[in-house]
């Protein structure tokens, strides 16, 4: 008999493109030794150009997909991404709590907020102050990535649970190829929480976890293209 792997809960939208939401979300996980679950929570319309539109799912049908796989299956850690409206956000947290996940539970859950995609500029003032911002909201680790700071020759993303702060470098990458990046970097984190990492070293995994997907992004499209796990399947 096959040891069950442990399993991780993408509650997120689909992109159409397949490069980011929980197509990414998905194929992470597999990539990353997890059973991914799902409870999706919008349809968007989008190609490598842009977003077109989207449709929410309801939000009864989104808690009850969480409580469906929650209450059989077991979740060992979940994430979010685009919930789409305050009405999903507010019946997710409501669900999670009655499911034990998150908050003064043992089920890691990481939170992608996913406010505006791609833009944004930072200086290395503004990504600290973006994590203190974050834990503020009460969050016990945030996570703020510097892909964006394009002064600097490196993508330094800052970890911190308001007492340590932990500064991971990587290589930046001269590509345009990055569409699904934050989607893949918190996946690849929530595999890891599942498997039983710490968070530092989960955050330490997705790093490098990214760093490869992002070197092998592929062009796709008259836009921007995805970020690729294909590289794990090379090397094994
Ligand atoms: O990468 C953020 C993101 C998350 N979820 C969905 C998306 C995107 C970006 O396009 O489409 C469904």
């Amino acid at each position: 008999v096959t040891a069950t792997p442990r399993t991780a809960l993408t509650i997120a939208g689909s992109d159409s493109g397949g490069g980011a939401g929980i197509q990414a979300d998905l194929r992470t996980f597999f990539a990353c030794g997890v059973h991914g679950l799902v409870s999706l929570t919008a349809v968007t319309v989008q190609n490598s150009l842009g977003v077109q539109g989207f449709t929410e799912i309801p939000a009864d049908v989104v808690v009850a997909q969480i409580k469906a796989v929650a209450g059989d299956m077991g979740v060992n850690a979940a994430k979010t991404g685009m919930l789409a409206t305050a009405e999903i956000i507010q019946a997710v947290a409501k669900t999670l709590d009655e499911v034990h996940i998150g908050r003064d539970t043992s089920v890691p859950f990481v939170v992608d907020p996913v406010a505006a995609a791609m833009t944004g500029q930072a200086d290395k003032e503004s990504q600290y102050a973006a994590v203190r911002a974050l834990l503020e909201f009460g969050s016990s680790w945030a996570l703020v990535k510097g892909g964006h700071m394009y002064d600097d020759p490196h993508c330094v993303d800052l970890l911190s649970d308001g007492r340590e702060f932990i500064e991971l470098s990587g290589h930046r990458y001269d590509t345009e190829n990055t569409h699904g990046g934050g989607d893949t970097m918190a996946s690849a984190i929530t595999a890891a929480l599942a498997k039983g990492a710490t968070v530092p070293d989960a955050v330490a995994e997705g790093k490098r976890f990214i760093e490869r997907c992002v070197a092998e992004g592929y062009a796709l499209g008259a836009g921007v293209g995805p970020v690729s796990p294909f590289w794990r399947l090379k090397d094994s």
